[in-house]
């Protein structure tokens, strides 16, 4: 068995937004790799750059004329060799010059190959034998904020977790119930609700921030007494699209609050809702104020995404200043495997519940369930219905499948 690596070509295709995108397809002379990138929407500045300035079209030319030269003849099994080449023909800190993504559907497609050509499923090549714990899927139920056009709610994602699941095929099924119920409700109470829906599947409606949380916990309350265990509600805030920097505010539901009064929302909203989840409550800048809606929760997962960017940069300060107690990690923030690794090394060991996740412009491509399960993740956010999260979805049900008896949901203790 052979990982050198033969061959790596590139090629455009379409994420589920219909944007271009980077696909490699990464060629050992015993196996084969294939990995494509995800874009988000609601972008954390902090993240690596996505494409250089040229596109899709530049970043496949970078990889036909200065990536695949260095890769091929390499071992894809030395992941740390292949992302620091990586590091060193970009050559900046942000991957400016051959694009985040491209790093990442290169970074990932490696590893791929490695683990098709030891003939393991990928979550094992990465994460050995014991890497069998599935994460609780963290579903979007409800879209808003920089997700949706129009009046919908400000917040971004109104979401699902069902902690009291037994095995991940019961989580899913109890996030699709959830899912439909909040659709009953929105029928009777938005009279503007067509049905529709959000890149990642979410429903979108015209309701404030807080008749959506009413019905989101509704509906996970009912669901939850109908299958038997706890079901609750989580928010990501996404509040960086909603501050604005000159004045110190943040502006939404025709309100101006400052960092105190938002402070103190977000605390009442996670009491009156029950929230076990929030995400960005504050702008990604505010470390001290993430510090303090910290010290002052229980049993709720303060998470930060465009706070972190996956960078171990900033989770170190994080860390140091007690700013959260959990971590989104989006590998396309900060470009490869070996980076995204070390950041959730850090976090684990802090304490911080990892949450691999999805972009909102995702594509069928079902790493991330791998990389879950690698990492220890005890949360995946990859939505509950539409083609692009449902690849994900399901290959955790296979996944369970695959490791039988062995199976077990993470561990959530929040
Ligand atoms: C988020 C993500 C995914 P995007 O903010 O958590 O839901 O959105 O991919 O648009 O950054
Ligand atoms: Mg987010």
């Amino acid at each position: 068995m052979s990982t050198v690596i033969e061959d790596i070509t590139a090629r455009k295709v379409f994420n589920g937004r219909g944007e271009e995108t980077i696909e490699i397809d990464v060629i050992t002379t015993d196996g084969f790799g294939r990995a494509s990138a995800p874009s988000g929407a609601s972008r954390g500045k902090s993240e690596v750059v996505p494409f250089p300035k040229g596109g899709v079209d530049e970043a496949i030319r970078k990889v036909e004329e200065i990536i695949a030269p260095e890769l091929i003849g390499l071992n894809a099994d030395n992941q740390e060799q292949i992302d620091i080449i990586l590091h060193s023909v970009d050559g900046t800190k942000n991957f400016k010059n051959i694009g985040g993504n491209t790093a990442f559907a290169v970074s990932l497609a490696t590893a791929e190959a490695a683990a098709n050509t030891y003939g393991l499923p990928f979550f094992q090549y990465l994460g050995g034998y014991y890497a069998q714990e599935l994460p609780y899927p963290l579903g979007n139920v409800i879209s808003g904020g920089k997700h949706v056009s129009g009046k919908g709610p400000e917040f971004q994602e109104f979401l699902v977790l069902p902690v009291g699941a037994k095995s991940f095929l019961e989580a899913q099924k109890a996030n699709t119930l959830v899912h439909k119920r909040v659709a009953d409700y929105l029928k009777k109470k938005d009279k503007n609700f067509l049905s529709g829906r959000s890149d990642e599947g979410a429903w979108t409606c015209s309701l404030s921030n807080e008749k959506a949380l009413e019905i989101l916990t509704t509906a996970c309350k009912e669901v939850s007494d109908e299958v038997g265990f706890e079901i609750r509600a989580g928010l990501d805030v996404a509040a960086s699209s909603f501050w604005n920097k000159k004045e110190k505010h943040y502006i939404y539901s025709n309100k101006k609050r400052d960092k105190g009064e938002q402070i103190d929302y977000i605390l009442d909203l996670i009491e009156k809702f029950r929230l076990i989840y929030v995400e960005d409550p504050l702008h990604e800048d505010d470390f001290e104020g993430f510090a303090e809606i910290t010290r002052k929760t229980k049993n709720c997962l303060i998470c930060g995404d465009d706070l972190f960017t996956t960078n171990i940069k900033r989770l170190r300060k994080g860390i140091v200043k007690n700013s959260a107690n959990s971590i989104i990690i989006k590998v396309n923030q900060i470009g490869t495997l070996t980076d995204a690794w070390e950041t959730v090394k850090m976090a684990s060991k802090a304490g911080y519940v990892p949450v691999v996740s999805h972009r909102s412009g995702d594509t069928i491509d079902y790493h991330i369930a791998h990389l879950a399960i690698a990492f220890h993740a005890s949360i995946i956010k990859t939505g509950v219905v539409e083609g692009t999260r449902i690849a994900k979805l399901n290959e955790l049900i296979r996944i369970e499948e695959m490791l039988g008896d062995r199976a077990k949901m993470g561990t959530l203790e929040v």
